[in-house]
C-alpha cells in the first residue's frame, strides 16, 4: 500500500535546472571554455561538488581543492541570485495539484533533494507547507544514487521503504529509489528513466487514483 510520496525538487516540482545551467555556463566562460545544454544534462541530480568536477573535466582543467571550493562558491552565489527571485509561477505543471491531492487523501509527502538551497526554493515558490518532511543536501552525507536521502525521508515520515513512491527526473535518483527498496516514477523520458516502474512526461499525468492503480499492493 502506498503511504508516502517522496519528491525530488529540481526537474520534478520546479525547473531550477535552467538557473543551474546559466550559473555553470558563466563559470565555464570565465574559465575559458564552452559549456552546452547537452553537457548540463550530466549535472542533473548530481551534487554541487560532483557537478564542478564534471565541468572541469569537460574544460580539461585540473585545479586544487582550494581553487575548487572558491569556484563552487562563486557558482552558488550566482545561482542564489537567480533563485531568490523565484515565485509560484515557476512550479512545474501538475505539481501543486498533485501535492494538494496527496495531502487531502492522507498520503504523506516528503522532499528528497540533493540541493543545499532547497529551503530557499520551497519558501519562494510557496511549496513549504505541503511537506510533512524535508530532506535536502544540508541533511545528507551521500549523494544519489546512494539511497540515503530517500531512506531519511521514509524514516522522518515513519513509513517503510516499501510504502513509498519516489518521483525523480534523474537517472541517479531512480537508481537511489531502487537501492532503497522503493517504487519509482520517472518524470521525463523513458530513454534515460527506463529503470523506473512508470515513466510520465510531467506530474500533469499523475493523480492519486492513478498512483493507487499503478502501485496497489
Ligand atoms: P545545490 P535535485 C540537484 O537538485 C540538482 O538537480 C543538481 O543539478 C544540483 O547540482 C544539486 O541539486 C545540488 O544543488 O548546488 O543547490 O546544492 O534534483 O536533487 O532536487
Ligand atoms: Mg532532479
Amino acid at each position: 500500500e502506498v503511504k508516502a510520496c517522496l519528491f525530488d525538487l529540481d526537474g520534478v516540482l520546479v525547473d531550477t535546472a535552467k538557473y543551474h545551467y546559466i550559473a555553470w555556463k558563466e563559470l565555464a566562460e570565465r574559465l575559458g571554455f564552452e559549456f552546452t545544454e547537452k553537457d548540463n544534462e550530466r549535472l542533473k541530480g548530481v551534487s554541487r561538488t560532483a557537478s564542478l568536477n564534471i565541468l572541469l573535466e569537460i574544460g580539461g582543467l585540473t585545479l586544487d581543492e582550494d581553487e575548487k571550493t572558491k569556484l563552487a562558491e562563486s557558482k552558488n552565489n550566482r545561482y542564489v541570485e537567480y533563485i531568490s527571485k523565484m515565485d509560484s509561477s515557476e512550479i512545474l505543471p501538475g505539481a501543486l495539484d498533485f501535492l494538494k491531492e496527496c495531502r487531502s487523501q492522507g498520503i504523506l509527502v516528503a522532499l528528497g533533494s540533493a540541493s543545499k538551497n532547497a529551503m530557499t526554493i520551497l519558501d519562494n515558490t510557496g511549496l513549504t507547507p505541503y511537506f510533512d518532511a524535508i530532506i535536502d543536501g544540508t541533511k545528507t552525507s551521500a549523494a544519489k544514487p546512494d539511497p540515503e536521502v530517500f531512506l531519511l525521508g521514509a524514516e522522518a515520515l515513519g513509513v517503510s521503504p516499501a510504502e513509498c513512491v519516489v518521483f525523480e527526473d534523474a537517472e541517479a535518483g531512480i537508481e537511489a529509489a531502487i537501492r532503497g527498496g522503493m517504487a519509482s516514477v520517472g518524470i521525463g523520458s523513458s530513454e534515460t528513466l527506463g529503470a523506473a516502474n512508470l515513466v510520465i512526461p510531467s506530474l500533469q499525468e499523475m493523480n492519486v487514483a492513478r498512483l493507487k492503480e499503478a502501485f496497489a499492493a
